[in-house]
């Protein structure tokens, strides 16, 4: 049989290798010719490094049958690359490497499989980001860490009904269900889930993650709730570590013994919310006569000249790095080597992939936003709009100079929450109250880096090439924060309130300017469904943005904002 995967030049194993020979790392000067196969192939999985694996595999083949070699030699290197994860020894980019690579020798070993063998799974994971909810990379680097891993799992893919997972469930005979969200929202859609699965007495072992669940809520609230066992997987390895544990119990034929979580505030949290309902109308003591600035115009614009290399500029690094891409200082190693991965890896990376995304137009930046007549009225915010204009009219620069106050009307109005204790913030204190006599004026954007960065992050997936993936996917979500950083600094320009503009983009970061920027769905402005409002002002659907039904934006890497030129604005939290 004639193996299907034949690995060839790879330039990202090539750089980091030459860097790690560079370094000088104990591992690169062990004579790798007198190790034993086993021991070369369990290197090679740690290491990442699939360039030539060929010659080992078949080395290992006239030993072990193709199946031994996976399960007892490469799984055994996976279990290793786990364990440097989870003890902070191994950084996720590298991680993916490995799967990678894990990937390229299971491939290889596939013809020499019979065919009852390649479906020899460890068990069989259904897996999706639950409905209304486009986040995508949360879920795939569970399928990765997951299948590199000996288990079958079945991707969904986003905004996945209930229905379909139960559907796939059943025919794929799989053993446990993992629902993955991005939002605040998509936790609210687990518990719906869960109820129905209830209701049709389902019990079926459900895994949770995403960057909006907690433990309390998973393993307390929904644990209490739900008739089968429900886990939190805070990272994909926690996600394989509980299908181990749930193939563990479903051989014995037993129930594991899961407790609810509580926690000391779990009471006093619940308390906080059910005050929450009361709403708070006692206002801050910020200041009223704030002076009004005179925007460029009145209405709303549509800018897609815009050079990538702008948002480029104003990308966190800390995010990207830390965040995006989870490279992390080691407490316990010296700062020059977190400093010298950083120059020697990342950087280039970096610079490598700005440069690539510009040239094939992977990150195309547009964005919508736009000035308008405004009144704060306790704790809504009043949007107006001319008398006489209507229809399509509204959508574009305004067509008249006439903006006095008799001369408009209410167009939309959002209701935002207000602190309940503190200095009692809400939005709509930093703008001219509706008996002020005057108006005042409000600004808000929508960003995006397009729908192809999105499709290319697919690619690299789906070809398996995971670290370039989460490299990608990571430059592409940050480059649309930077984007829309880059774009309140035009808005603060052409307010003319620029001139408080931190010269330190550190401190741009920290807000170092003039007035603020909340997105909804953040502290400030926690109700997502104020975007439907942004939308009906905007209409970004001239950029290509839609709105899904939980009021995610798609493409995914796009934000929005309200943005506010008071002085005292600043970000707070609503608890
Ligand atoms: Co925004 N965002 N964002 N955002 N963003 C969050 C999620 C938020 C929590 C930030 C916050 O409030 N501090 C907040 C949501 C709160 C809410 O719901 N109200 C938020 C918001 C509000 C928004 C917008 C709505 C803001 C706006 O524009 N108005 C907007 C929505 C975008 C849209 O509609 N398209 C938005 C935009 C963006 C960016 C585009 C700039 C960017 C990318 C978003 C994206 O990737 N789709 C972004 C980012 C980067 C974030 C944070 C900082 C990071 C999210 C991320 O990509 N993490 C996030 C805050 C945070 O988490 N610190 C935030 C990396 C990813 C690999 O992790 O998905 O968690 P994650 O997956 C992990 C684990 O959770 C686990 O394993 C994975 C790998 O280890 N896991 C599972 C996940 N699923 C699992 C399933 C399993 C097991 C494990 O089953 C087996």
């Amino acid at each position: 049989m004639m193996p299907q995967y034949k690995c060839t030049y790879d330039p990202l194993s090539e750089l980091i290798s030459y860097y790690a020979k560079e370094k000088g790392e104990a591992k690169k000067t062990v004579d790798t010719e007198k190790l034993s196969v086993e021991e070369k192939l369990k290197g090679r999985i740690i290491d990442g490094d699939k360039i030539g694996v060929e010659k080992d595999l078949d080395a290992a083949l006239k030993k072990y049958p193709a199946l031994a070699i996976i399960n007892d030699i490469l799984l055994d290197g996976m279990k290793t690359v786990g364990e440097l994860f989870g003890s902070g020894q191994m950084q996720l980019p590298f991680v993916l490497q490995s799967a990678e690579c894990m990937k390229a020798c299971v491939s290889y070993l596939e013809p020499f499989m019979e065919k009852s063998e390649t479906d020899s799974a460890k068990g069989t994971l259904v897996l999706a980001t639950v409905k209304g909810d486009v986040h995508d990379i949360g879920k795939n680097l569970v399928d990765i860490i997951l299948t590199n891993n000996g288990f079958r799992v079945i991707n969904l893919g986003i905004k996945c009904p209930l229905e379909t997972m139960l559907e796939s469930f059943k025919t794929e005979k799989a053993d446990a269900i993992g629902m993955s969200g991005l939002l605040v929202k998509s936790t609210a859609i687990m518990k719906e889930n869960l109820e129905i699965m209830n209701d049709r007495s389902l019990g079926v072992p459900v895994i949770l993650g995403g960057a909006a669940l907690n433990r309390r809520f998973v393993e307390g609230e929904l644990r209490e709730m739900y008739e089968g066992d429900v886990y939190y997987a805070n990272d994909a390895f926690d996600g394989l570590k509980f299908m181990d544990t749930i193939m563990e119990y479903k051989k014995k034929g037993e129930r594991p013994e899961l407790k609810v979580y509580r926690d000391a505030r779990s009471d006093e949290f619940k308390e906080k919310r059910e005050k929450k309902k009361v709403v708070s109308t006692t206002r801050s003591d910020v200041s009223t006569d704030a002076p009004v600035p005179a925007p460029p115009f009145y209405g709303s614009r549509i800018a897609e000249d815009i050079q990538i290399e702008k948002a480029f500029e104003f990308i966190n690094e800390t995010a990207l790095f830390r965040g995006s891409w989870n490279v992390y200082k080691d407490k316990n190693k010296p700062e020059e080597e977190y400093d010298k991965l950083l120059r020697e890896e990342i950087y280039p990376k970096f610079n490598e992939l700005k440069l690539k995304a510009k040239r094939e137009s992977l990150l195309v930046p547009k964005v919508i936003y736009g000035y308008f007549p405004c009144n704060s009225d306790v704790n809504d915010l009043i949007v107006y709009k001319p008398k006489n204009l209507g229809g399509e009219e509204l959508y574009g620069a305004w067509n008249t100079d006439d903006l006095k106050k008799e001369n408009l009307e209410e167009w939309r109005r959002f209701t935002f929450p207000r602190q309940d204790s503190g200095k009692h913030y809400c939005i709509s204190d930093f703008f001219r109250s509706v008996d002020s006599g005057g108006t005042d004026v409000v600004a808000f954007m929508i960003v995006t880096v397009g729908s192809r960065a999105t499709e290319y992050a697919q690619e690299l997936y789906r070809d398996n090439r995971y670290t370039d993936y989460l490299y990608f996917h990571g430059l592409s979500v940050e480059t649309a924060e930077g984007l829309a950083e880059y774009w309140h600094k035009i808005i603060r320009k052409e307010l003319s309130i620029g001139g408080d503009d931190s010269p330190d983009l550190k401190k741009i970061f920290q807000q170092g300017y003039r007035g603020s920027r909340y997105s909804f769905g953040y502290a400030a402005c926690p109700d997502l469904e104020d975007n439907r409002i942004l939308f009906e002002l905007l209409k970004p659907e001239r950029i290509g943005i839609t709105l899904t039904e939980e009021w995610q934006m798609v493409p995914e890497q796009t934000t929005n904002a309200i943005v506010v030129h008071h002085p005292e604005a600043k970000y707070f939290f609503i608890k």
